[in-house]
């Protein structure tokens, strides 16, 4: 048997000194799983440090994200080439990979951001679901795993029982978390809030649970072993302890988040018998955990054959642009009133058989019109299909894409009502942050979805969204917009989109104005005149209301030019002169109508001069809900006339 404990003990002290230098950081949780990680990484965990994106790798997962130097210690011992001793040194320094919590760098084996406790669970459900979709495509003899580890927090937290549940019925056998069972947080004892049945909890939902010793090396590999053999997603439940060889720390939230402090450290040490001076790795031990993954190099060598089949996204614009030159000319001359809900539909029924990709709704698949024609259903007999229902599991849906998304084998898009991106926003932001590229439908995206009132009716989530940086929000006013910012959200590989529809019919606008090529999430939609008094910034369902406010200005002598504005945030990645171009009248007056809050439209215009809703919505007929918030073609005019005068 190796000498595991010296093994761990080089994880231990790597953390305890980079966070005593950073004079930040979280030491407890990597003293506590230092055993759990030699022996996975050692023993069980299918990688190549020489090829950190290996695509036939196990994925190793860190939820418990403030433990990070947990992970930074293995990517360091293990010779990952990116993750340097300096950078260990420059632990949550400026500039550094070594962030204080674990953010995406896939080449240096960071292979998800994780911090928000929970997140980690999720992510890891959606690198299982995609690899055993990768497996099912190809044939591939061996599915490459996911170890996810995870602390008291990550489940406490509600995500986490989203993502477990649909795990357990998708049978996700490729998955293996890691409880941390060291029942600290950081209020101290879990028993001040936290009694759950945590074996029951797991077994009830489908899991093979497993339970040990986390500090007990031979325990560790048997429940490792012993996971292998599962038909269904494994707990491991590993009693540990937080802080594990402080003497005066150990066991107690103490040790948790803070550095142990000169004198602490100087105890810890000899309670282990560690003797090396701060960062030092004595050359034997360094030695056999650069060793550790060299049994992994034969499976390597013969993934091979398999992995040059494997394309990914690889080369995919090019497919894209072609097939949205098909889908254009299908639709140039449609005519009929139609929601944009139902406009993606159309869209999504070339998609589906053209571009790798995983879509699906959190039961709202009918409301939603998330699923292309020939789709067939994700379930444990059939990972070769392409629509997964997630159930009423918005958030965990959300951070199961973001997994599906790290892994850059497919693309992914969802479904539900824009009143429940809330319900998502934790994983979207951890999307964006990530520069990752899922794509979120949502649907009955304002006032306009009528009776449902104002539980459903989307208000401040529209200006939500567009404030998270690094991400697109889309809302077309018709089928050929639908298509251009389906083509754009397709096209952007490194940020999140959401694409906001309408429930209700809207008319067939832009056929003959919209360059879909160019689409630069802007463009005059309609001019009365060519010498515009003033401009109207529009999206989505308004966009046809500012159309017939334009045509009654028209009767007072007021010309008007209509910007349809179906993305903003694409709009604000282009030139000043285009943009400025773009907006200008001779009375140099802006206005805007959106059916949802105005303060994010402050930026182009007056408070006066934009039409929208700052409370709630009602419960009645659409029709009636956009009377009773003046959003009406008699009541915007008026305005807009008296403004001018
Ligand atoms: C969503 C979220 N809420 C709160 C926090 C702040 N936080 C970080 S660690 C932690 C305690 C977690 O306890 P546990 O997972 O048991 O970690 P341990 O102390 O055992 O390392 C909290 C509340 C967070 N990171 N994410
Ligand atoms: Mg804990």
């Amino acid at each position: 048997m190796k000498n595991y404990t010296n093994l761990a003990n080089c994880i231990r002290f790597l953390s305890i000194d980079a966070v005593e230098k950073a004079k930040s950081g979280h030491p407890g949780m990597p003293m506590g799983m230092a055993d759990i990680a030699t022996v996975l990484f050692h023993d069980f965990l299918t990688h190549n440090p020489a090829d950190p994106e290996w695509v036939l790798r196990d994925r190793f997962v860190l939820s418990n994200g403030h433990g990070s130097m947990l992970l930074y210690s293995l990517l360091y011992l293990t010779g990952y080439k990116k993750m340097t001793l300096q950078q260990i040194k420059n632990f949550r320094q400026l500039g550094s990979i070594t962030a204080g919590h674990p953010e995406f760098e896939p080449d240096a084996g960071i292979e998800i951001t994780t911090g928000p406790l929970g997140q980690g669970i999720s992510n890891g459900v959606g690198m299982a679901l995609a690899l055993k979709k990768l497996t099912a495509e190809h044939n591939l003899k061996r599915t490459p795993k996911v170890f996810v580890f995870c602390g008291d927090g990550c489940l406490m937290e509600g995500i986490s029982q989203e993502a477990i549940s649909l795990a357990g019925h998708l049978k996700l056998d490729n998955l293996v978390l890691v409880y941390d069972n060291n029942k600290i947080s950081i209020d101290g004892s879990t028993d001040l809030s936290f009694s759950d049945n945590t074996n029951l909890r797991f077994k009830s939902v489908n899991w093979n649970v497993l339970n040990g010793d986390g500090h007990n090396h031979k325990n560790i590999k048997d429940l490792f072993k012993r996971s292998q053999s599962s038909n269904k997603p494994n707990l491991l439940n590993f009693k540990t302890i937080i802080g594990f060889g402080s003497p005066n720390k150990s066991a107690k939230a103490s040790s948790h988040g803070s550095p142990l402090g000169a004198d602490e450290i100087s105890l810890t040490k000899k309670e282990l018998g560690w003797k090396e001076p701060p960062f030092q790795i004595p050359s034997t031990l360094l030695k056999e955990w650069r060793q550790s993954s060299k049994r992994n190099l034969k499976i390597y060598a013969e993934s091979k054959k398999y992995t040059k089949k494997i394309k990914g996204l690889k080369n995919l614009s090019t497919q894209i642009i072609k097939l949205f030159d098909d889908i254009t000319k299908e639709f140039k001359d449609f005519k009929t009133p139609q929601a944009t809900r139902k406009s993606s539909e159309a869209v999504l029924h070339f998609i589906n058989s053209n571009v790798p990709i995983f879509g699906g709704s959190a039961d709202l698949t009918g409301s939603n019109n998330t699923k292309g024609k020939q789709m067939e259903i994700v379930n444990h007999k059939n990972f070769k299909a392409q629509y997964i229902h997630y159930g009423v599991r918005e958030h965990g849906m959300a951070a199961i894409m973001n997994g599906i998304a790290s892994t850059k084998l497919y693309k992914t898009y969802s479904g539900t009502f824009l009143s429940f991106a809330d319900y998502m926003k934790p994983s979207l932001r951890l999307a964006a942050l990530m520069n990752i590229d899922p794509i979120q439908v949502f649907t009955h995206d304002s006032i306009g979805l009528g009776e449902d009132g104002p539980t459903h009716q989307p208000i401040e989530q529209l200006n939500m969204l567009r404030l998270i940086p690094n991400s697109y929000v889309f809302r077309p006013c018709d089928m050929m917009e639908t298509i251009a910012c389906w083509k754009t959200a397709l096209l952007i590989n490194e940020a999140p989109s959401f694409i906001c529809l309408s429930r209700q019919n809207l008319p067939q606008i832009s056929n003959k104005k919209i360059n879909i090529d160019g689409f630069k999430g802007a463009y005059a939609i309609f001019e009365s005149s060519k010498n515009n008094h003033i401009t109207i910034i529009a999206s989505g369902s308004e966009v046809s209301l500012a159309i017939e406010v334009a045509n009654r200005l028209k009767e007072f002598k007021v010309e008007t030019k209509v910007v349809s504005m179906p993305s903003s945030s694409l709009f604000d990645k282009q030139q000043n002169s285009f943009k400025n171009k773009l907006l200008q009248s001779k009375l140099n007056q802006t206005f805007v109508i959106e059916a949802g809050s105005t303060m994010y439209w402050n930026k182009f215009t007056n408070q006066e001069n934009i039409f929208g809703i700052d409370e709630f919505g009602a419960s009645a007929p659409a029709k009636e809900v956009f009377n009773k918030f003046g959003l009406t073609p008699k009541r915007i005019s008026s305005t807009i006339l008296k403004r001018i005068k």
